[in-house]
Formats: C-alpha cells, sequence, structure tokens
C-alpha cells in the first residue's frame, strides 16, 4: 500500500483528530528516513508545541541506544510529537511512562484488548512488543528546550513484515486481535488520550499519573524482574514506580531498594500470555 491509501490515511485522520494541541500542525509523508529526524528538525528551526509528524513508511526508523525500528509501508503508525514543556531536563523521561499509558488507554479502547506496559517505553500484548516509544530531548544550556516524543505502534502489520528474529518478540494489534484495525481511529484517539495525560502531568506532575500507570504494568509489578540499567544489572522484585516516575526495585542480592531512572526490564519466567480483555471492562 503507498501514494493514494497513505493519503486516505492522512485525510482521515485530519478529520477525526478532536484534539486542541497536539496533531496541530500535522505533517504527513508517504515515506521518510525517521519522523523523529524530521521533527527534530522542525523544533530546531522553532516548530511550536503539539507539531506532529507522521510517515506511512520510515526507511530509517530508530529505536533507542542506536538500534533500529522496523518500519514497513502501509500498515503502522509512526509518529512523531514535539511538546515544549517548562519543566526541567531531568523530568523530561517522565513522558516515556505518560505516553506509554496513552498507548496503552488507545489500545484498549479502539481494539478491546489488555495491552501491558513494559517499564519504561514498551507497550505488549500476549507478552509481545505492539509499541515502542523514544523521546529524545533537546537543551540549550543546559534548559530544556523540546521533546520529540516517537511512537511506533504496529497496528496492521502481517507476521511476514516483520524480519524472522523478530516474530518471538513482536506482534501487530492486527495479529493479536485478529481483525483490522482502522489506523486513522487508532491514532485519533491515541492522540486524545496523549493530549489528556500531558495536561493532567502539566497541571498535577507525575504523580496523577502513578494510578493509571500501575493499572497497566500488572504484569511486572510484585514479579522477579531483573533491569540491565546503566549503573549494572538489578536482579530482584518490582516494587512500583515513585512519584518522579522512577522505578524501585528490591534487590534481592541485598535487600536494598533501588531507584532506576533508564534501563532494560525482563521478567523472569516471561510475561503472561494469558487473556486479552481489557481490565476496565
Ligand atoms: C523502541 O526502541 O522501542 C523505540 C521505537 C520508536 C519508534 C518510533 S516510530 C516513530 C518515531 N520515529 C523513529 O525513527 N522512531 C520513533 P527500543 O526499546 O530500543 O527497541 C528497539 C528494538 O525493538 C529493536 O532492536 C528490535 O529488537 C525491536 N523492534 C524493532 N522494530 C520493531 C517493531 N516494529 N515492533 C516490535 N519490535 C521491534
Amino acid at each position: 500500500m503507498s501514494g493514494p491509501a497513505a493519503r486516505d490515511f492522512a485525510t482521515a485522520l485530519r478529520t477525526r483528530l478532536q484534539t486542541k494541541t497536539i496533531g496541530h500542525p500535522f505533517h504527513f509523508f508517504p515515506t521518510i528516513d525517521s519522523t523523529n529526524i524530521y521533527a527534530a528538525r522542525l523544533a530546531r528551526e522553532g516548530a511550536t508545541e503539539g507539531t506532529i509528524v507522521i510517515a506511512d513508511a520510515q526507511s530509517g526508523g530508530k529505536g533507542r541506544l542506536g538500534r533500529s525500528w522496523v518500519s514497513p509501508p502501509g500498515v503502522n503508525l509512526y509518529l512523531s510529537v514535539i511538546l515544549r514543556p517548562s519543566v526541567s531536563a531531568g523530568v523530561a523521561p517522565q513522558l516515556n511512562l505518560l505516553t506509554a499509558v496513552a498507548v496503552a488507554n488507545a489500545i484498549a479502547d479502539v481494539c478491546q484488548l489488555r495491552p501491558v506496559i513494559k517499564w519504561p517505553n514498551d507497550v505488549l500484548v500476549n507478552g509481545k512488543k505492539v509499541c515502542g516509544i523514544l523521546a529524545e530531548m533537546q537543551t540549550e544550556a543546559g534548559a530544556l528546550r523540546a521533546v520529540i516524543l516517537g511512537i511506533g505502534v504496529n497496528i496492521n502489520a502481517p507476521l511476514s513484515a516483520f524480519p524472522e528474529e523478530l516474530h518471538g518478540k513482536a506482534s501487530s494489534l492486527l495479529l493479536v486481535s485478529g481483525r483490522t484495525i482502522e489506523r486513522s481511529t487508532f491514532t485519533a484517539s491515541l492522540l486524545t488520550h496523549l493530549e489528556k495525560y500531558y495536561v493532567l502531568w502539566i497541571e498535577q506532575g507525575f504523580a496523577a499519573l502513578r494510578m493509571p500507570w500501575e493499572q497497566y504494568a500488572s504484569e511486572v509489578l510484585g514479579k522477579r524482574i531483573a533491569v540491565a540499567a546503566p549503573e549494572g544489572t538489578v536482579t530482584g522484585t518490582a516494587l512500583g514506580l515513585d512519584n518522579d516516575g522512577a522505578l524501585l526495585v528490591q534487590s534481592e542480592t541485598d535487600g536494598v531498594v533501588h531507584r532506576l531512572l533508564a534501563g532494560d526490564v525482563s521478567v523472569i519466567g516471561g510475561y503472561d500470555r494469558g487473556e486479552t480483555h481489557d481490565p476496565r471492562r
């Protein structure tokens, strides 16, 4: 799917958007290297808060730490949002958690599935990754100027769209629900949730997001996990988040509670692949 079908997605999204700020203005590309790279350029040139960049396909989709994001045409969502919150740079990583909550809400609402948030930036369904988030900061003399919030959601990708090494760990909303999801409906829902949580975060701070986050993280909380953090690997029990969004892990080696701000989590014994209903229903 390319050209006209890609533009249909953009046209349908424009008519479905119900947000005040996020999504205005809206840049769309049938194909691009990376929506985050383009949005970063726009932000440096002064683009306003709420500007979004969407592409139908990416030729160089970026993950974290130099990893790449598989971005086939016509089936998924590749979105970058420019935000300019008046917060210190140290607080900005909380936007990863906020975005995961917004994505989980959209998946529950539009697909009636039961997503799980894997701290800090993945959303899984049935134990497989359907969404990745990449928040990149622009600072000037230590002050935060902009955050480029990159969101990739596998919506209608068939298994064949993923390279074989991802077959065991990546999935799409189509593959887990058995039905095709309208990309514009999903994206409009996601942007509505994103705006709602962003306003809440600006007004009340991360504390207001802890409960919604924990609602989707039940498969991680209380479990034995290993976190590969910049300061080393911590193995222990996931206790929850503090009011700053740091993950609290009680180490099984020394009983000390570690406060982790970044890292890759694995649940020892794996994620539950059981039921897929929305816990709120
Ligand atoms: C992420 O990185 O999960 C962040 C992904 C962000 C992608 C969006 S798309 C729109 C915007 N523009 C960009 O250029 N990027 C953002 P990380 O946690 O590092 O995970 C990357 C790893 O996930 C890879 O090394 C693969 O193992 C796996 N992976 C790659 N593509 C995937 C896909 N489509 N679905 C699921 N897993 C994938």
